[in-house]
C-alpha cells in the first residue's frame, strides 16, 4: 500500500511515524510567537532525527473544550514552522487544520499533506486539496471539539465510523481525488466514550478493508489515562503500548508526540513482521 503526498510517495509496507508539532502559545514556556516559532523549528527538526517519517504542523488545539482561534492567528503561528521546515526536512509537512485558507497557504509554503479532524467537509476544503497534489487524512468526529465529548452516542460506533470514513472516501473521488493520496482515522478521542474508544481499536482491522490505510493518533490521550490510571501527562507508556497494538490490527500511520521512543517499541513489532 502506498501512500502519495505531493512529490513524496511514503511505501507504508512498515508502521509509519507521524510526529507533532504543536505552534501554539501554551505549547512552549514564554507564549512569544517569534519563540514559539522558533522553537516548535527546533523541534520539528529533533522528531526527523528521531525517526519522524511525516510532521504534522497544527496551530489549533483539537483537544476537548478548547476554544477556536482566528484565521489570522493560526495561519500566524503555522506558516512561518512550514515555510522554514520545507527546504530543511526530507519528510512529507503535513498541515493540521480544517480551514480551506490555512491548507491553501500551508501547501504554497511547502506542506504536502493536509490532516484535518473535518474530513474536508469544510465549504472549500474539497476543492483546495483537489487542486493540489497534497495527500490527505480524513478523520472522523462526531460534534466539535468543544461539545464532542459531552455526551457521544452511536448506534453501533464501529459501523457508524466505517459508514462515515466510506462516504467521506467516495466524495474525495467524486471530486477527482485518487485514492492513494487519502488515509483514514477512526478520530480516537473525538466524540468518543471510553468503550467507543475501546470497541475502535479492538476492531480496527475492521476499516482496513476500504481501501486506503489507517492513521490512528492515540498518543497522549486521556484515553489512555483513564485506561492505565496513569495521572503524569505525558503518559508514555500507555501511548507505546497503544502504537504498538494499533500497528498489530493493521494502522499504517502512526502520529505521535514521543517519535524516538515509539520508533524503538516498533522495532520490535518489525521483528516479528
Ligand atoms: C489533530 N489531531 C489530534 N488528534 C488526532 C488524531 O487522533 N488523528 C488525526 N488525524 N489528527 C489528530
Amino acid at each position: 500500500m502506498n501512500f502519495q503526498c505531493g512529490k513524496h510517495l511514503l511505501g507504508l509496507d512498515r508502521p509509519h511515524i507521524m510526529g507533532i508539532v504543536n505552534v501554539t502559545p501554551d505549547s512552549f514556556s514564554d507564549g512569544g510567537r517569534y519563540t514559539s516559532v522558533d522553537l516548535a523549528v527546533v523541534h520539528a527538526l529533533q522528531l526527523v532525527a528521531d525517526g519522524a517519517d511525516i510532521l504534522d504542523i497544527g496551530g489549533e488545539s483539537t483537544r476537548p473544550g478548547v476554544e477556536p482561534v482566528s484565521l489570522a492567528e493560526e495561519l500566524a503561528r503555522v506558516i512561518p514552522v512550514i515555510q522554514a521546515l520545507a527546504l530543511a526536512v526530507p519528510v512529507p509537512i503535513s498541515i493540521d487544520t480544517y480551514k480551506p485558507e490555512v491548507m491553501r497557504l500551508a501547501i504554497e509554503a511547502g506542506a504536502s499533506m493536509v490532516n484535518d479532524v473535518q474530513a474536508l467537509r469544510m465549504p472549500g476544503a474539497l476543492d483546495v486539496v483537489a487542486n493540489s497534489a497534497a495527500g490527505v487524512c480524513l478523520m472522523h468526529m462526531q460534534g466539535t471539539p468543544q461539545t464532542m465529548q459531552l455526551a457521544p452516542h452511536y448506534d453501533d460506533v464501529l459501523s457508524d465510523v466505517r459508514g462515515f470514513l466510506s462516504e467521506r472516501l467516495l466524495a474525495l473521488q467524486a471530486h477527482g481525488i485518487a485514492i492513494e493520496r487519502i488515509v483514514l482515522d477512526p478520530g480516537f478521542g473525538f466524540g468518543k466514550s471510553r468503550a467507543h474508544n475501546i470497541t475502535l481499536l479492538k476492531n480496527l482491522q475492521q476499516l482496513g478493508d476500504l481501501g486506503a490505510p489507517l492513521l490512528v493518533g492515540l498518543s497522549r490521550k486521556s484515553i489512555l489515562a483513564a485506561i492505565a490510571g496513569d495521572d503524569d501527562s505525558q503518559r508514555l507508556p500507555a501511548s507505546l503500548a497503544a502504537a504498538v497494538i494499533s500497528a498489530m490490527k493493521g494502522a499504517k500511520i502512526l502520529r505521535v508526540h514521543d517519535v524516538k521512543a515509539t520508533a524503538e517499541a516498533l522495532k520490535i513489532y518489525s521483528a516479528i513482521h
